[in-house]
């Protein structure tokens, strides 16, 4: 089965919100009591971002929450790295929590903010786990090798790279290791980041990443898959020389941000099929449909 986008797309709109929204987009996205759960950012009409949930039985038709679930008011200790928005959650469940990982925004520039949850009312708040500028922190579903792992996309210099660290607890990183570059000269030349938590397959560890080429007027953010070692995840297997999601619909190529496709999050189903969620043009929520078996041939 090859990337089908659903023909009803975009499954989610303002006009789908319960409160007033300029855009509703980048969705983080897990299986919660037998429902999917998607942590969507909704973009305030004073230009900073929340989060709110929307809950959906079949994975296509989604009610969204009445009011944001977590705002950066929710931050008490950590306020001022979240000033200016929490944006785009990869959600990870590990044992019987949900850990999510956003971008903070504020006037020291984007890092991420580490939050757990069991119900998704209630949070804890643990904070930055790392410093800016830092963006798409997605943390594995296991411990390999004893520890916890996170990828995230610092930013140094001119450099955008995927880099990979591990943690004895969640909160302490270290042992910090590049991943995996922008290739020159191709669809992902200019930048990269994680896109969605990583899954575990019987190949090694599957994730979505995007990446990114200036052209022309515009910035192209297409979407590509990485599959990793299953014991020494800093090891690439094998990548996809082409994206597997270009923006090329309307709703892909206008509104806030044009010419971009850009995902949080990804819901396997028990056949061995995955639901992509993902956004077009920063301005909308969308599902694509795939086969485990299709994304793993596509990184040989
Ligand atoms: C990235 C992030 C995303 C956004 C994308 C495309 O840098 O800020 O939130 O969807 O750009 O504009």
């Amino acid at each position: 089965m090859e990337i089908i986008k659903y023909t009803k797309n975009p499954i989610l709109t303002k006009e789908n919100v319960p409160f007033k929204v300029n855009s509703i987009f980048n969705p983080g996205a897990v299986k919660y009591n037998g429902k999917y759960l998607l942590m969507c950012r909704v973009e305030m009409p004073n230009g900073r971002s929340s989060l709110v949930k929307a809950i959906s039985d079949d994975g296509y038709n989604f009610v969204v929450d009445s009011k944001p679930t977590l705002i950066p008011e929710d931050h008490k200790d950590f306020f001022e790295y979240v000033e200016w928005g929490i944006e785009d959650a990869r959600i990870t469940k590990i044992d019987n929590s949900y850990f999510l990982t956003y971008t903070g925004y504020s006037k020291y520039m984007p890092l991420t903010i580490l939050a757990e949850t069991k119900d998704f009312n209630k949070f804890i708040i643990h904070g930055p786990i790392n410093e800016p500028s830092n963006k798409d922190c997605a943390i594995f579903p296991e411990k390999i090798d004893g520890f916890y792992w996170k990828i995230d996309r610092p930013s140094a210099e001119g450099r955008r790279d995927i880099w990979i660290s591990k943690s004895p607890d969640l909160l302490h990183w270290g042992n910090y290791k590049m991943l995996m570059g922008p290739l020159p000269g191709t669809w992902e030349n200019d930048k990269i980041g994680s896109s969605s938590q990583p899954i575990k397959t019987k190949e090694g560890w599957l994730m979505l990443y995007h990446g990114t080429r200036g052209f022309g007027i515009s910035t192209l953010y297409k979407i590509g898959v990485v599959l990793l070692d299953i014991e020494s995840p800093w090891i690439v297997k094998g990548r996809t020389k082409e994206p597997i999601l270009s923006p090329e619909l309307d709703y892909e190529r206008n509104g806030d941000v044009p010419n971009v496709v850009f995902s949080c999050g990804w819901i396997e189903e028990t056949n061995g099929s995955i639901k992509i969620y993902y956004s077009g043009a920063d301005t909308n929520i969308c599902v694509a449909e795939t086969s485990i078996d299709y994304l793993l041939s596509v990184c040989k």
